[in-house]
């Protein structure tokens, strides 16, 4: 089969079952958070017929510790799709891209889907998806899947097959470690990186990773309202600061106190 192969990969609910329903016209359950999905679905594309789409179990680490990273990482590296499409939930940015960085050290072409931008708007942000792309080096298309907004685009960029680079360049200690793995193993960068990030310079990957990630959300996410948690603390605030409700309650308690000290009401 010369099927050109698309796996979806993301964190657990950033909507790769939604997308992969519109994407193939399929019907599976949605937001089902009990129970795991362990088993990957395929279908075919029905905006490009020669696509065949494969909905993988949702992950946060590519590191293959649990059943649903064994499977997705088995996949991409065994399988070797011809395309990542790296779901990315837009209103949980920075938690999704520690995926991303790993993904895009897999060598796999990737584009990345920012989904649930329906959702970004209502919680007073935007983000500046063409700078994504430019960080990254990956093509970015905001879209929303339960809305069926920006999916003409994201098949395009599928089309176009992606890009990818390794992303991050570690201190120096770490890449003459990765580099040194490779050399005397004869294997790739990620495998190098993957080896690196077992043994105790682990939290090193890890930090390294978070590093780059803030730098890239600071340069790709704007706050165009005011998030609303924040609008409800505000008001909590101005509602007690406010003197028209502060007045009143001076005057109540001091008019207690006066009470329980002379005692003269009712008297
Ligand atoms: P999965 O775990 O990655 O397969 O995620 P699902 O496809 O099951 O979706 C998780 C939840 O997110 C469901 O309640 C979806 O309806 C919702 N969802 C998916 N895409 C979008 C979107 O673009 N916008 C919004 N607001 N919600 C979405
Ligand atoms: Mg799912
Ligand atoms: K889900």
């Amino acid at each position: 089969d010369t099927k050109t192969v698309v796996a979806l990969v993301g964190n657990p609910n950033c909507g790769k079952t939604t997308l992969f329903n519109e994407l193939t016209g399929s019907n599976y359950d949605v937001g089902n958070r009990i129970g795991v999905t362990v088993e990957s679905k395929k279908g075919i594309c029905r905006y490009n017929k020669n696509m065949l789409i494969v909905d993988l179990p949702g992950i946060y680490s590519l590191s293959p510790n649990s059943a649903e990273e064994i499977i997705t990482h088995d996949f991409i590296i065994n399988e070797k799709p011809d395309l990542i499409l790296n779901i990315v939930d837009a209103t949980n940015l920075e938690r999704n891209l520690y995926l991303t960085t790993q993904l895009a050290e897999t060598g796999v072409p990737m584009v990345i889907a920012l989904n649930m931008a329906d959702a970004v708007k209502k919680n007073g942000f935007e983000i500046n998806a063409n700078m994504l792309t430019k960080r990254l080096n990956i093509p970015s298309v905001p879209i929303s899947a339960s809305k069926c907004i920006g999916i003409e685009k994201l098949i395009k960029e599928c089309n176009l097959g992606g890009n990818t680079q390794n992303q991050i360049k570690y201190n120096a200690e770490i890449e003459r470690a990765i580099s040194a793995l490779c050399l005397k193993n004869k294997i790739s960068r990620f495998y190098a990186i993957q080896l690196t990030e077992k043994n105790d310079t682990e939290t090193h990957i890890a930090q390294a990773r978070y590093k780059f990630i803030k730098s890239v959300a600071a340069d790709c996410v704007k706050i165009i309202g005011q998030n609303r948690q924040f609008l409800l603390t505000e008001k909590i605030d101005s509602i007690a600061m406010h003197p028209l409700f502060a007045i009143p309650i001076f005057i109540l308690v001091m008019f207690c106190v006066f009470q329980i000290t002379f005692g003269t009401f009712g008297s």
